[in-house]
């Protein structure tokens, strides 16, 4: 799908991006959210693909024919200087390694070691890590893996935009 430009335009370096696919889980699971990725900057992208990169926002979504859904989260409360920290940590993770390992194990990691277990990210791994070195925990649920359901429901992000069906918040969800 096309993301629009009146979208983007409104899009702030350290945002969050988050997609559904037609082939992605329901609504009711941890990964309706297939995808997470951040926004940086002049229509510029950083996500945990294989390996960690950047990706044009308009050539992401319109190559990516099976995107349905999308929704775009702000983090509130924090300093210009956070999100300024979050954005150039991702910026340091390029080319580091995509890696499943901490989803299977229920871990994750701020800046692993190349011989660590886990050593590189999965894509919620790195948004959340991003934002947890900055002094922001955007996990729900602060045990084991974090998963994209837990940033999506996190009450430390706003809603700037969201194309779906569902377009509420389990409100109780939003008191952990
Ligand atoms: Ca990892
Ligand atoms: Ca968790």
């Amino acid at each position: 799908m096309e993301i629009p430009k009146s979208v983007v335009d409104k899009m702030k370096a350290g945002d969050i991006i988050q997609i559904h696919r037609e082939d992605s889980g329901p609504f009711w699971g941890f990964f309706y959210w297939e995808h997470t990725l951040m926004y940086i900057g002049n229509d510029t992208m950083i996500h945990a693909g294989a390996p960690v990169k950047t990706a044009n926002i308009y050539e992401y979504f319109s190559n990516n024919v099976k995107i349905t859904n999308y929704v775009i989260l702000r983090p509130n409360g924090i300093t210009q200087a956070q999100k300024d920290s979050a954005v150039n940590f991702v910026k340091n993770q390029i080319g580091k390694p995509y890696e499943l390992w901490s989803l299977f194990r229920f871990t994750k990691q701020v800046n692993p070691e190349p011989d660590n277990l886990g050593y590189g990210y999965y894509c919620t791994e790195l948004v959340w890590a991003a934002y947890f070195q900055a002094g922001l925990d955007l996990e729900i649920a602060q045990i084991g893996l974090v998963n994209p359901m837990e940033i999506y429901m996190s009450r430390k992000l706003d809603i700037i935009h969201i194309i779906s069906r569902l377009k509420v918040r389990f409100p109780w969800y939003r008191y952990y």
